[in-house]
């Protein structure tokens, strides 16, 4: 099929089909899917390129699930070495860089740990509310709630429900990775199944948290597992409209099994596939408001250019990054507030500050960063960052956490 035809039903406004979706993955002409996927985008959000002020929180990297999901090197079992459990004090304690910083939402995701509560996440959503009454929270993973759910005998509505009395706004994407069963058994035997995943999300939304959706790429997957995997996001969308954005995530082949049995360490994702599944993402999700790319993952250089493919919204200032880092990720752990502003301006968009319900908290007429943007690779803070980092969390000291203060020393 031509994309001759796919562009006049995207100069339509039509909705694309399957086979249009293969076609787009099938195509080398990555100029014309991008200026399609940027018409889409303009359509929808003309000129304005989202961010949120946040700061990402990982409260324990313990998982049951560390020897089945093979594409991860975050988790740890709960005696290996490296694994971590923070207390909620030394969570209150790393969220404390909020007071000295503009943030306005905590990203808090971890691992499947075979102890931890409910009460150990809602007192924390409790507590974080208290000392940070601006900041949003956006929290747990589906397949975080349904584990906790099966740990504590209720339903994952009773779960969800607990976390929004307590505090949680959003839910973030994760654990979404690929919904075709072939690649979900190769890559994440034991998780929480692609329906399964999805019927938490529409629980959520049903309770009035709205949330975010993710597809995990480059790895074992077809290009046919990508499109269903998006068409299963819509059909959701069309039954709840409880999306507020999709990020691609693209797979990191360091230090996971995964990796090595492909033989992909030190090779992860290239730019023009990152490029593409923007762009295929704004036009197959036709009723998604937002397309978000989150630099750690695919570079703030990738991410810059994204804004001209079809993406509205930067993954924001993240301060921790550990995922992706633990994977090989060779970005920057995280970028300034100014250093945002100056890549959206960069690449000719108004930068508008958002909350997690993707509601206007800043825009930026006659703005001055303070910051130049710096090349996307570990360094010490540029002068005047809102935060200085250890940047302990290294590929080559991997297994030790960063370690940040903020600026005017509060703990
Ligand atoms: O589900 C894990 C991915 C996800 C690797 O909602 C990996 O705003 C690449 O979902 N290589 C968690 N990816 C992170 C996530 C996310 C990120 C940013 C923003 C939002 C949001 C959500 O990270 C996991 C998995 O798909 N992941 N290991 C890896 N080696």
């Amino acid at each position: 099929m031509s994309l001759r035809t796919i562009a006049d039903k995207v100069d339509r406004g039509e909705r694309l089909t399957r086979e249009d979706g293969l076609a787009l993955f099938a195509s080398h002409d990555l100029l014309t899917i991008g200026r399609l996927a940027d018409l889409a985008n303009q359509r929808k959000n003309a000129n304005r390129v989202y961010f949120a002020a946040n700061q990402h929180i990982n409260p324990t990297n313990v998982c049951i699930l560390r020897n089945t999901c093979v594409f991860c090197s975050f988790a740890r079992m709960p005696k290996e070495d490296g694994a971590y459990t923070r207390s909620l004090e030394e969570v209150f304690a790393e969220a404390d860089a909020a007071k000295s910083n503009p943030t306005r939402e905590f990203h808090i995701v971890g691992g499947l740990h075979p102890k931890l509560t409910l009460s150990y996440y809602t007192d924390m959503f409790r507590g974080l509310k208290a000392r940070h009454p601006q900041v949003m929270i956006k929290a747990l993973t589906a397949v975080e709630v349904a584990h906790l759910a099966r740990i504590e005998g209720l339903s994952t509505r009773d779960v969800l429900l607990a976390m929004k009395e307590s505090g949680v706004s959003t839910l973030p994407g994760g654990g979404a990775e690929v919904f075709s069963p072939a690649a979900r058994a190769t890559i994440a035997d034991r998780k929480l199944s692609g329906d399964e995943w999805l019927a938490v999300h529409r629980e959520a939304h049903q309770l009035g948290m709205p949330s975010n959706c993710t597809m995990l790429y480059g790895h074992v997957e077809t290009m046919e597992d990508r499109v269903d995997h998006l068409l299963a996001l819509r059909a959701l969308q069309d039954e709840t409209g409880g999306f507020l954005t999709y990020i691609p995530l693209a797979y990191h082949p360091d230090h996971n099994e995964l990796g090595e049995t492909l033989g992909r360490t030190g090779t992860a994702t290239t730019g023009f596939d990152d490029l593409k599944n923007i762009a295929v993402g704004r036009l197959l999700l036709d009723n998604i408001p937002h397309v978000k790319t989150h630099w750690p993952m695919v570079t703030p250089f990738i991410s810059q250019i994204a804004l001209g493919f079809g993406c509205d919204d930067l993954e924001g200032t993240v301060v921790f990054e550990r995922v992706y880092h633990e994977a090989g990720a060779p970005t920057p752990m995280w970028l300034s507030y100014d250093e945002i502003v100056t890549l959206i301006r960069g690449a000719g968009q108004e930068p508008v500050e958002r909350d997690s319900l993707y509601r206007t908290v800043r825009t930026f007429e006659g703005y001055e960063p303070k910051v130049q943007a710096r090349v996307p690779s570990e360094g010490p803070a540029p002068q005047g960052a809102l935060f200085q980092i250890e940047h302990r969390n290294t590929a080559s000291a991997r297994r030790k956490q960063p370690v940040a203060t903020a600026v005017d020393g509060a703990e």
